[in-house]
């Protein structure tokens, strides 16, 4: 007999007993109870059962960040499928190859996109496409009005398939990351724990929920404490400072962090409220760790993960009793590998190398996902024989346990958060007209960390950014299109012929800076 593992349940179980108190205080002064989120996410449930849809059905989401968005990623693990999630900053050419690679059984967009999607969804033989905007209109709500307000969660196991995240691949096409329901409740109720969430919690959520940082780290951590969430569907510093006289715990990538240290408004009494500050997703500055310290006498807790295994170290909340009792939130190192979470460095060989040496990160614990759908060879490819998952990120754990992440082997440009993958942008870039060929690389940016830039030759007149901007803008999402285009003769390559990305790098590390 299956036991139950469904994550919703989980959540479910921790509502706090008195159903009428808020949840989630959203945009707009509207106010959310834990009722409300049970009776939504049951009509929405009771919908998709309704479809009749195969077990384990995909359900395609990309809808501007709302509260109704995540009542439907709540209902879609508690009917049993699997949420998709897509960034609203896709385009066309994207949003195709993901749904014909899922082959979702629904796709829910914004009523804005619904001609567009619709025709790319039936195309890939989708039956069911449904609308959601981020002020409770569209269709979807529509039908789970008439829905009934209880529903008995699907027994699922701790493997059942719960979501898939697309990360973008080094090479080919995107991939899609399987994590199961035991990876999730797993990593959440670590963190729980770990980060010593109290019965007086509020949350600020101002992140994106496409991606494992908004949806899982900061929706999950709140939810499973029964804490509620002040809610912003789009971040913007000012607003996130005032809400934090109401709120105490803050979850964010560093351009956020540096946005709010731009703000006047940002001091020790703004903040005297809060009782922690996460950063993660891109690498925070030793520097802007410092100087939120220095206005808020706050000491970040950054944090290190990723779609394919969701939380995977943390610096201390408290004193960590597995490593001599520390609790320094050490600026420029992601903390501790979490409890459950076994993490080596190695060399080429998959050895494990001695403290403080340069090497891959390799984790495995049961929060490591379940694979990349549908490529059991990409798969295999990245875990060793002893089932390590290779992480692609290159750092070192110095004797006392720190880990930090000192670069990556993969080609991977983090800005504002968000994964660009060069290979990606090159791929596009060479097909445009007037491009011979083309190197794209990540430079030093003061909001978003890293800047795409693309090194180009053209055949002939110079290419500018506005010339790639209008050409791939149904293609690629505008985050992932170069800042700057930089035309050239020639690239420079080494005796193999390989384009000397390190070589662009330093040639154009001052772009933004200068
Ligand atoms: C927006 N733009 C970006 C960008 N975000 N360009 C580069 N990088 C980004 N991250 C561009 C838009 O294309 C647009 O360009 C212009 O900026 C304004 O768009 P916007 O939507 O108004 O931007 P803004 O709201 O200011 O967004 C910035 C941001 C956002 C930092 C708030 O990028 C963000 O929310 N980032 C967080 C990403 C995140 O949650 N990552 C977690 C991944 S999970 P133009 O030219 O059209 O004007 C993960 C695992 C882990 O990594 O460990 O957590
Ligand atoms: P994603 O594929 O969007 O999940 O991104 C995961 C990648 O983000 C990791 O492999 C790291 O390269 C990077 N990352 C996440 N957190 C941190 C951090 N705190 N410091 C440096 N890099 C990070």
């Amino acid at each position: 007999m299956t036991t139950q593992a469904n994550f919703f349940v989980a959540l479910q179980q921790a509502m706090p007993p008195n159903k009428k108190a808020p949840a989630i205080w959203a945009d707009g002064d509207l106010t959310y109870s834990w009722q409300d989120l049970e009776e939504a996410t049951a009509m929405l449930a009771n919908l998709l059962d309704d479809l009749q849809l195969p077990k384990g059905s995909r359900i395609a989401v990309q809808v501007d960040k709302s509260v109704e968005a995540v009542m439907l990623y709540l209902a879609t693990l508690r009917a049993g499928h699997v949420f998709l999630p897509l960034n609203t900053a896709y385009q066309s050419g994207e949003i195709g190859y993901f749904l014909e690679n899922a082959t979702p059984a629904v796709v829910v967009c914004s009523p804005a996109n619904f001609g567009w999607v619709s025709k790319l969804a039936f195309k890939n033989g989708v039956e069911r496409v449904f609308t959601l905007s981020d002020d409770r209109q569209g269709t979807l709500l529509e039908r789970a009005a008439a829905m009934p307000r209880t529903h008995q969660a699907a027994v699922v196991d701790a493997d059942t398939l719960a979501v898939i995240i697309y990360t973008s691949g080094t090479t080919g096409r995107s991939k899609g990351a399987m994590l199961s329901h035991g990876n999730i409740t797993s990593n959440a109720e670590t963190l729980k724990a770990y980060w010593d969430w109290q019965p007086n919690d509020v949350l600020i959520h101002a992140l994106p929920i496409f991606h494992v940082h908004g949806l899982f780290v900061a929706i999950h951590g709140a939810m499973l404490n029964g804490s509620p969430m002040i809610w912003m569907n789009k971040f913007d510093p000012k607003r996130a400072i005032d809400h934090m006289s109401k709120g105490t715990v803050f979850m964010g990538v560093p351009t956020l962090y540096t946005r709010m240290l731009a703000e006047p408004g940002l001091t020790e009494a703004s903040t005297k409220n809060m009782r922690l500050f996460v950063s993660g997703s891109a690498p925070m500055l030793a520097e802007t760790h410092a100087d939120w310290q220095a206005a808020t006498g706050h000491a970040i807790l950054e944090r290190y993960g990723m779609s394919e295994t969701v939380m995977l170290t943390s610096n201390p909340c408290r004193p960590d009793a597995r490593y001599n009792n520390q609790a320094e939130r050490r600026g420029g190192t992601v903390g501790f590998p979490l409890p459950g979470v076994t993490l080596r460095v190695v060399d080429d060989d998959n050895q494990p190398l001695p403290a403080d040496e340069i090497g891959g990160i390799q984790v495995k614990g049961p929060n490591v996902f379940l694979g990349y759908w549908q490529m059991p060879e990409k798969t295999a490819e990245e875990f060793t024989s002893d089932g390590f998952f290779k992480t692609g990120d290159v750092g070192q754990q110095a004797a006392d346990g720190y880990v930090s992440i000192v670069g990556r082997s993969k080609d991977l440009i983090i800005s504002g958060g968000y994964n660009v993958y060069p290979k990606e942008v090159e791929e596009r870039l060479d097909e445009l007209p007037g491009v011979a060929e083309s190197a794209v690389i990540g430079i030093p940016h003061p909001d978003f960390g890293e800047a795409v830039v693309a090194v180009l030759v053209p055949t002939g007149d110079p290419v500018s950014e506005n010339d790639v901007r209008a050409a791939l803008a149904d293609r690629l999402a505008r985050f992932k299109q170069p800042k700057t285009v930089i035309n050239v003769p020639t690239l420079p390559r080494n005796a193999m012929g390989k384009v000397q990305k390190a070589e662009l790098r330093k040639r154009y590390a001052d772009t933004f800076t200068s």
